[in-house]
């Protein structure tokens, strides 16, 4: 071999080697660790809110706001609708508002523990301390108000995960707002939101070690459920951060949850 074809075997191998090390560092897992998760601060508000699904009260446009730019399952061009996301905390409560576009508006479940998720839902998953644990609080409601409330705990029995059903707090007040025609697809909705006020007792015990107070850190998915045909169970999944393995694992996967921090 002379040394132009040795120089150019040298490049080609060179460029091969940049091209998988990019190509790798694509494929990079998105991996939480304490120091580079997204943080959402939650401010504290001083002023009554109240969980009617309406955005009457000023402290809502002084919250940060995040949309849902991580979207699953989507196959047709309507699948992929805005989300808009905000929360609040007092002493008493942590709040919640979803604002969800939604050209069909659709539902069916209205039982406790039942199945809102194959619904129009909105979900939020909650870590009542900073890192990772094999348990999180789930509140998954659909415009019906229908609340499938779970402590999801992960790895039960042989990787398996399991919702503990009979984690049924009190007193949490949720309230909707419809823009449009539920379960009627005959016209095209506007959407519909959803704001929460859960009291403190509902982490009761969960809160030992990481109460909510200015300065704790909690971990947290938010994210939504979209059905857009009135039979059958096809859906869409939208979430604030990325959920790495999605299709094979689903969204309970608390090493994908990023942080809030409650502050003043
Ligand atoms: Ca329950
Ligand atoms: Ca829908």
């Amino acid at each position: 071999m002379n040394s132009k074809n040795l120089v150019f075997k040298f490049y080609k191998i060179a460029l091969i080697f940049c091209v998988l090390v990019s190509y790798i560092s694509c494929k990079k897992e998105y991996k939480l660790s304490l120091d580079d998760r997204p943080l959402f601060k939650v401010k504290k508000t001083d002023r009554a809110i109240v969980a009617d699904g309406k955005m009457d009260e000023t402290d809502w446009t002084k919250s940060e706001v995040r949309t849902f730019d991580y979207t699953y399952k989507a196959e047709k061009p309507d699948d992929t609708q805005k989300t808009t996301f905000r929360m609040l905390w007092d002493d008493e409560n942590l709040y919640l508002f979803f604002e969800c576009e939604d050209k069909y508006i659709t539902a069916r479940e209205t039982k406790r523990d039942g199945m809102p998720f194959y619904d129009d839902c909105a979900e939020i998953f909650l870590t009542p301390a900073p890192n990772s644990s094999n348990a999180h609080i789930c509140f998954e409601v659909n415009v019906l108000k229908a609340v499938n409330d779970i402590v999801y705990v992960n790895d039960f029995t042989q990787g398996l995960g399991l919702p503990v059903k009979g984690y049924n707090p009190n007193d949490v007040k949720i309230g909707v707002q419809i823009n449009g025609t539920l379960n009627d697809n005959s016209d095209i909705d506007k959407g519909w939101t959803m704001e929460f006020a859960i009291p403190k007792e509902a982490f009761l015990g969960a809160d030992r070690h990481y109460p909510i107070k200015a300065g704790t850190q909690w971990a947290f998915l938010a994210l939504r459920q979209g059905r857009n045909e009135i039979e059958g169970e096809r859906r869409v999944t939208s979430t604030i951060f990325p959920v790495d393995n999605f299709i094979e694992k689903d969204v309970h996967q608390p090493n994908m949850f990023g942080l809030m921090e409650f502050v003043k």
